[in-house]
């Protein structure tokens, strides 16, 4: 009997610390030996010319997520699951959403039942919290941490989610002494009621109004707020989606304290402008929308910035807060009531399949990242943050094998109709990129090739973690 299932042979092996000529060795979807030469494999892969980096993990998707009356998210988790390994991705980490009112323990029974089935590779859910009771922070949270659920998003805006100073400090409490994760949405509503209210009544309706709605001193004001509830609970969390400097300030300044402040950016906020939500050239003024996301991309100024501050460390992740919606769709972007303001356009784009591409043409290619650092930003930071590590997250005997090989030379151009996801448009349309992946690999099986899907749905799973014991502190 062959001694490995499968060979990886003769590609450049690239992990958050290493670069090496390796072949790689795999029995039952784990990794068991990473080797010069490794013989004996009932199934080989040559990987001649290219790099073997660990699948990504995208610690930061929205999935089949309520989303306002009459709005539908364009990804369930059949077509998000395929696109992100299409993209090179071999784990995603969508988001349980409580509706206020409601148990958080049915809200992820029922998350978890829309997934059963139908994932192609592995997932791991967060949880959001709307509404912290008391049996919320003093049963269900500390209970579903015990069951695998150790992250946890919270936001400081959206009428139907947003948690006041007071709640705030009572879940960052809960994550101190249950030892989760915390993953903040720092934007502040009254700011935004504000100023979106004095925009209507100037008639800017457009999309571009959702930027002019959410200026960086929102994000930055709220990021404060946060980095203050959190050194006051002394309890670590991440800032999610930071999009400019304003912010990164903040967190570079909490940093400096010895705060243990994590934060996250997003390819939009690499790449893309608040400019985009003129939508230039359509009669309506639309097709904005299909830029409408929270916080908005804000200019070439804060591009330059967010870049610097992931060469400086600042960023510890970067995800595509994959949001989906359809654009030309009552149920999506163009539903009746956004053409009446930008206030209502449901947040959000698709990236889960084209982060990837984006970040190492943009980062690895044109020379402003390491590959390391590319793996780091993309993979091992997040299992690592999100308790995923060391079973996901690098290559190394007893990481799960899940890999993604990759054509550091191959020029592509992103285009919608190469695409696998639910949404009728990419915000990258005809962005050329140089870099691209050619094979995802699942736990040992390959699930995407050259843009085909190849394993069935159902075959992923669902993850459930477990805390790091010297992560729960007794107040
Ligand atoms: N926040 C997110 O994280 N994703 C989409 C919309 C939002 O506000
Ligand atoms: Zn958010
Ligand atoms: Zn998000």
């Amino acid at each position: 009997m062959p001694e490995f299932d499968l060979a990886i042979r003769g590609g450049t092996v690239v992990t958050a610390g290493d670069t090496v000529q390796a072949d790689i060795g795999i029995r039952d979807g784990r990794i068991v030996a990473v080797a010069d030469r490794v013989e004996g494999a009932a199934r080989e892969i040559d990987a001649g010319g290219l790099l073997v980096l660990p699948g990504g993990i995208d610690s930061h998707v929205h999935i089949a997520q309520p989303s306002g009356p009459g709005i539908v998210m364009a990804d369930d988790f059949a077509s998000a699951t395929r696109a992100a390994a299409a993209g090179g991705n071999t784990c995603v980490m969508p988001f349980a959403l409580q509706p206020r009112g409601e148990s958080l323990r049915a809200t992820v029974d029922a998350y978890r039942a829309k997934a059963d089935g139908q994932c192609l590779i592995d997932a791991a859910i967060h949880l959001i919290v709307s509404d912290p009771t008391d049996s919320v922070l003093g049963q269900e949270l500390p209970a579903l941490v015990a069951d695998g659920y150790t992250s946890f998003k919270v936001f400081m805006t959206y009428d139907d989610l947003v948690l006041n100073d007071r709640e705030l400090l009572e879940v960052f409490a809960v994550a101190r002494r249950e030892g989760a994760r915390v993953m903040v949405h720092a934007e502040g509503y009254d700011t935004i009621r504000f100023l979106s209210e004095k925009l209507e009544r100037a008639g800017e309706t457009r999309p571009y109004g959702h930027a002019l709605s959410r200026p960086q001193t929102v994000e930055r004001e709220a990021a404060h707020r946060a980095i203050s509830h959190a050194e006051l609970i002394d309890v670590p969390i991440v800032i999610v989606h930071v999009s400019g400097n304003e912010a990164m300030e903040q967190i570079a300044w909490a940093r400096a304290r010895g705060l243990k402040i994590h934060a996250e950016t997003c390819p939009q906020y690499l790449t893309l402008t608040a400019e985009d939500m003129k939508g230039i050239g359509d009669p309506d003024d639309m097709a904005g929308a299909k830029y409408v996301c929270s916080p908005p991309p804000r200019d070439a100024a804060s591009q330059a910035a967010v870049w610097s501050g992931i060469q400086r460390g600042v960023f510890d992740v970067v995800s595509s807060d994959h949001c989906p919606f359809r654009y030309d769709d009552p149920q999506g972007k163009l539903n009746p009531r956004a053409r009446t303001s930008f206030r209502w356009i449901p947040n959000g784009i698709p990236g889960i399949e084209t982060r990837l591409p984006v970040l190492f043409s943009e980062g690895v290619s044109k020379g402003r990242i390491s590959l390391n650092t590319f793996v780091s930003l993309t993979a091992t930071n997040h299992a690592k943050l999100y308790g995923l590590y060391p079973r996901k997250g690098s290559i190394a005997p007893g990481f799960d094998a899940d890999l993604a090989l990759w054509d550091p030379n191959r020029r592509e151009t992103i285009r919608q109709e190469i695409l696998h996801h639910g949404s009728d448009y990419t915000p990258w349309e005809g962005f050329a990129v140089t870099g691209w992946p050619v094979m995802t690999i699942s736990r040992g099986e390959i699930v995407a090739e050259e843009g085909r899907i190849l394993g069935e749905p159902g075959r992923g799973r669902i993850v459930d973690r477990t805390v790091n014991p010297t992560e729960r502190r007794a107040d």
